[in-house]
């Protein structure tokens, strides 16, 4: 069936409970969860980013949407970590301060899971000292950052600087995303590599830590 469209259609219109079941349904049907993610939330979520974007949805609408997301995220994630996969390394991960953007980090962070890493979510808003005090406990192979305004993806710089500066910079790769986030941007503030999305992600981190 079509469970991609609707599942869409109810994470645009907040409707929580109908996402759970909609979620629910698919999985018994034996639909693949990263399908349901890839191809019924997220579009969902693109539609409600539009939206706000042109001042047709407001900020507890779209918190809301985020929830609705957020119901069936917590039912298709258990399958996903639940792969046995040997583990693939260490990665501390965070949104930068100033930035509270969380959702599209937790779907990095549950990708990374899924692929076998090992993640340490630092949450949102994490300052450099806090990037830097993470990074000296866990030693972890990548370091990874999102950010989602213009104004707090200057913030990964600080952490780079700041690493450098500790003499850590050489022990951890730095990986960047988040929608301002561009190729271009990694290279010019010395990040490692940007992935354009959760997918592409893991699969630079793999290539990191070949
Ligand atoms: Co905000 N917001 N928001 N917002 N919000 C944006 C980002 C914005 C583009 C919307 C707009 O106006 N067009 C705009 C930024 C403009 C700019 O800076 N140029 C904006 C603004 C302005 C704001 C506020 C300032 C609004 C206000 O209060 N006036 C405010 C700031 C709060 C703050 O952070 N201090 C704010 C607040 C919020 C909410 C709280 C309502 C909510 C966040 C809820 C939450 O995260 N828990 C929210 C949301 C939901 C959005 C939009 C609509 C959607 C973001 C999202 O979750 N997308 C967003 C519009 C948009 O992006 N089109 C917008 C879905 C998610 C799956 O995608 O996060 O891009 P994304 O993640 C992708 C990739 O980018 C990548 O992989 C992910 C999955 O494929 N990726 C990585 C992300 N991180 C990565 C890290 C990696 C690798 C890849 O390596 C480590």
């Amino acid at each position: 069936g079509n469970y991609f469209s609707e599942l869409g259609e109810n994470v645009i219109s907040a409707k929580q409970e109908r996402v759970r079941e909609l979620t629910q349904r698919a999985l018994a049907d034996g639909v693949d969860p990263v399908e349901i993610i890839n191809s019924g939330l997220i579009p969902g979520m693109n539609v409600v980013g539009a939206r706000f974007k042109a001042g047709d949805m407001f900020v507890p609408e779209v918190l809301m949407s985020a929830r609705a997301m957020n119901a069936g995220m917590e039912l298709v994630k258990p399958l996903l970590v639940g792969k046995e996969v040997p583990s693939q390394g260490k990665v501390v991960l965070g949104t930068v301060k100033g930035d509270l953007h969380d959702i599209g980090k937790n779907l990095v962070s549950m990708m990374l899971e899924s692929a076998g890493y090992t993640v340490i979510n630092l949450g949102v808003d994490v300052s450099a000292a806090k990037f830097l005090q993470a990074v000296k406990e866990n030693k972890p192979d990548i370091l990874g950052m999102s950010a989602l305004l213009t104004t707090t993806m200057l913030g990964m710089k600080d952490v780079i600087e700041l690493l450098k500066e500790e003499g850590l910079r050489d022990q951890v790769k730095v990986v960047i995303g988040g929608a301002p986030i561009s190729q271009e941007f990694a290279r010019e503030i010395g990040a490692d590599g940007f992935a354009p999305d959760a997918g592409s992600a893991t699969e630079l981190c793999h290539q990191l830590v070949a």
